[in-house]
């Protein structure tokens, strides 16, 4: 019988004002009167984490009792947007919400508006890991996300002068309503020092590591709910801190003040994240943060496990442990010392068990961003990790070496340490070696992976290498970004989509209805107005919200070739300088995303974009007909409000290059058509949507590598090309640039010289493929059609899918339902 609801758990729009009411008052010490913003978010952020705590206890009790199979995923990025709409939709209190509020004469979305996201990821990998900890959630598998609590996240993107500066995150100034510290779990991190190798009592080699230096890591857990379940499962990143003990002996001689730095540089190792997506192999800080994290997160996994009281050896039959990349890749060694050195097991045992126990996602094949430690760094910080790497390496190779006798070029090229002076640690060789499975995150990128990078362990373990299509979840990027085209879909299929996208495929019936086309298109069109409303707020930059919405967002970078692009822009302006009387559909091309502070070629082409803008948008002969507009500070925030805008994805990597792309199904996802080429997962998006409703264009993975390997020359093809030839001669001639002719040289010669992205090799299908693109748009019929398609067919690409592939293949792990 329903009794009075409680003000911490009850869901109806009263109770929720009440506790509003009482947050505001309670922990933020005020009354409405006198609230500011920040006020109102935390109280509801608090009133929201209460319904969320109760689940979150009971879920901890259930995996208590049951003692399930759990996942661990090892993720030195995370990037989980703002959480308090994305927790009242797991809670199924939008409405309630919105009414309580309504109530008090606030407006939800203006609360909404204030939360300032944890930028703890560059991009890609760290977006993947919160869609995956969403899905384990949703699909009720019992997960750990363990990762680092960088007090700075990516840096804030502000544009200057056309220029990229960098500002720092200040995610944590208003507090953080969304974790609670843990500081009774806490662990020891030791690095440094040397080894000592003794043999104990009983006749057996013990190793002991006389460490330099001492870090403790503390826990911060939130809470990730799963959306319509009552699972509640915990992110648990770790902040580092100085080991008390090992300072109270400091304390103890006098030095005080001496302590107190020393407890300051503690904490730089979780201080800031790295925002380059490159390896830089000299960062030792980066090295050390690795290990941290890894080292926290094994230690609290063994603290579980022993409360299970089974025997150690079988460790990896209660935890199944993801690498996310090479980053987390330290834990094999690490695990192997915790249970040697620290457990007593015996080399062999504690193999088996850490082999079973990790599973390694390669996401690149770019050389430049596989990491490798220089062995000298290594020993330094590592020195036990280092032995024990040599010992799992020579172990490997008298393998390989009985398999392969005649093939010492081969047994090199397999080894964890590449001997080029200073010699290396190869962090993928150590992720293959000590795992039982490798995984691409799509077709295209798997088949190269084992075909190129990592060809010699294809193979020897055929059956090690998995494909796993990367995919995004549909709640936070369709039904909270798209909330009417959510409610259109909900209408048309009910609303089983949202936990089983397949159900998607019910549009296709619907895709020349033209009821249902004009419904699609306001859907689009609203939220056209409102992130052109968003911009002209931002810039003063007015928008036409009927142009087609022509989208590149994504960090920049010379292979995702945001240049090819502008290449097309600065086309079209030649076209319609020409032709001021062409009669051509308007056009509104946006960019969004960051440079690595040091890419000083990602940096230019953003000065190009805002370059060719001004030129551009003042120039009266495109009579709204053409608008470039580079839109700063793209986050998952400011993601969520473009992804749903647009008409047209842009998915122009040089193919080969990039792994898989989840921008792209996000993009698609919410109805807009994608130029690109065949690379990552564009190849299945293309095929799933079907040829005709995908805009393919370029060379494939094989005829880049042929191109290049013919003895490719750009300037050829410039000197052929009039449109391509006069595009890159204005750019060259400083029309952009107030007449600065030396402005975008270094960008200009690395096209003409050496153009290693291959983008004049693409041009000219990139310009021609646009032109059908704006056919199609002049056709709305048939434009939404495919765009209805396009949504229709995308079921695929739920991070829900993946999840459950992870799950059957590689983790063998199932759910555990946590009652109500
Ligand atoms: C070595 C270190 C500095 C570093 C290198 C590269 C750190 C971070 C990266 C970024 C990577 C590996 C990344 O984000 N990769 C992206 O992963 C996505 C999720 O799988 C893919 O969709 C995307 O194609 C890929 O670039």
């Amino acid at each position: 019988p329903p009794g009075p609801e409680h003000t911490r758990t009850g869901l109806s729009a009263e109770t929720l004002r009440q506790a509003f009411l009482d947050n505001l008052f309670y922990i933020q010490g005020r009354f409405p009167e006198i609230a500011t913003d920040d006020d109102r978010y935390q109280a509801l952020s608090y009133t929201v984490r209460d319904r969320l705590l109760h689940r979150w206890v009971r879920t901890i009790q259930a995996y208590k009792e049951r003692d399930p199979r759990t996942v661990c995923y090892l993720s030195a990025e995370y990037l989980p947007g703002p959480h308090l709409a994305n927790n009242l939709l797991s809670l199924g209190i939008v409405d309630a919400t919105r009414e309580a509020l309504r109530g008090l004469g606030l407006d939800l979305d203006a609360i909404l508006d204030h939360e300032e996201e944890p930028g703890l990821g560059n991009g890609g990998l760290g977006r993947l890991a919160a869609c995956f900890m969403d899905s384990l959630a949703t699909l009720e598998i019992p997960a750990i996300g363990y990762g680092i609590r960088y007090e700075y996240g990516i840096f804030d993107q502000k544009i200057q002068d056309g220029w990229q500066v960098e500002t720092s995150d200040t995610w944590l100034h208003y507090g953080n309503p969304w974790e609670v510290r843990r500081p009774g779990i806490c662990y020891d991190v030791r690095i440094g020092g040397r080894t000592e190798h003794v043999t104990d009592e009983h006749g057996r080699l013990r190793v002991h590591w006389r460490h330099a230096d001492l870090f403790r890591g503390v826990a911060y857990d939130t809470p990730v709910a799963g959306y319509g379940v009552e699972t509640v499962n915990l992110l648990r990143l770790w902040r580092a801190e100085a080991a008390e003990d090992f300072d109270f002996t400091v304390f103890n001689q006098g030095d005080y003040v001496g302590a107190v730095m020393r407890k300051v540089r503690s904490e730089t190792i979780s201080k800031v994240l790295y925002p380059n997506d490159e390896a830089d192999s000299g960062k030792r800080l980066r090295l050390l943060q690795q290990y941290f994290f890894v080292s926290c997160s094994l230690q609290d996994m063994l603290r579980i496990f022993a409360t299970t009281g089974r025997p150690l050896a079988e460790f990896h039959a209660k935890f199944a442990a993801q690498l996310n990349d090479t980053h987390p890749t330290i834990a094999v060694a690490e695990l192997m010392r915790l249970l040697v050195d620290e457990h007593g097991l015996d080399w062999d045992e504690a193999w088996q068990a850490t082999r079973h126990t990790f599973a390694y996602t390669n996401h690149t094949l770019l050389p430049e961003a596989l990491e490798k430690w220089p062995l000298p760094l290594f020993a330094d910080v590592l020195p036990r990790h280092l032995e024990i790497v040599y010992e799992i390496n020579r172990r490997f190779l008298d393998d390989m070496r009985l398999r392969y006798p005649d093939d010492p070029a081969r047994i090199a090229r397999l080894s964890i340490i590449d001997e080029t002076p200073p010699k290396y640690v190869r962090m993928a060789h150590l992720a293959s070696v000590g795992g039982h499975a490798i995984n691409g995150v799509a077709a295209l990128h798997t088949r190269l992976l084992g075909t190129t990078v990592l060809k010699d362990f294809h193979d020897i373990w055929p059956d090690k290498f998995q494909n796993k299509t990367n995919g995004v979840t549909p709640r936070r990027f369709l039904m909270l970004a798209n909330p009417g085209l959510a409610d259109l879909l909900t209408e048309a299929l009910g609303d089983g989509w949202t936990r089983d996208l397949e159900r998607l495929r019910g549009l296709e019936g619907l895709a020349d209805d033209p009821a249902f086309q004009d419904r699609w298109r306001q859907a689009k069109l609203i939220r056209k107005a409102a992130l052109a409303e968003r911009l002209r707020a931002g810039q003063g930059n007015a928008i036409d919200p009927a142009s087609l919405f022509d989208i590149q967002a994504k960090r920049i970078h010379e292979y995702k070739r945001q240049h090819l692009n502008l290449l097309h822009v600065v086309t079209l302006y030649n076209r319609l300088k020409h032709a001021p009387d062409a009669d051509v559909p308007a056009r509104t091309v946006l960019f969004g995303g960051k440079a690595a502070p040091g890419y000083a070629m990602a940096k230019l082409i953003i000065k190009l974009i805002n370059a060719v803008a001004e030129v551009v948008n003042r120039d009266p002969d495109m009579r709204d007909r053409l608008k470039v507009v580079f839109v700063p500070d793209y986050n998952v925030k400011v993601a969520q409000s473009v992804y749903p805008a647009a008409d047209l994805s842009e998915q122009i990597s040089t193919a080969g290059m990039e792994a898989s792309g989840t921008g792209n199904m996000k993009f698609s996802l919410n109805g807009a058509l994608t130029i690109g080429t065949l690379d990552g997962a564009n190849v299945e998006i293309r095929e799933a949507v079907g040829p005709d409703n995908f805009f393919l264009f370029g060379l494939d993975a094989d005829e880049a590598v042929r191109t290049r390997a013919a003895g490719y020359r750009p300037y050829a093809l410039y000197e052929r090309d009039p449109e391509l030839r006069a595009a890159v001669d204005l750019i060259a001639g400083g029309h952009f640039a107030h007449g600065d002719a030396g402005l975008f040289r270094p960008l200009v010669d690395h096209l003409l010289g050496r153009d290693d992205y291959l983008l004049l090799a693409d041009y000219r299908a990139y310009v021609d493929c646009q032109d059908r693109v704006a056919d199609a748009w002049r056709d709305p019929a048939r434009w939404t059609r495919m765009a209805i398609l396009n949504v229709a067919r995308m079921g695929r690409f739920s991070s829900d899918r993946a999840i459950a592939e992870y799950c059957r293949d590689i983790w063998n792990v199932a759910p555990a339902r946590v009652d109500g």
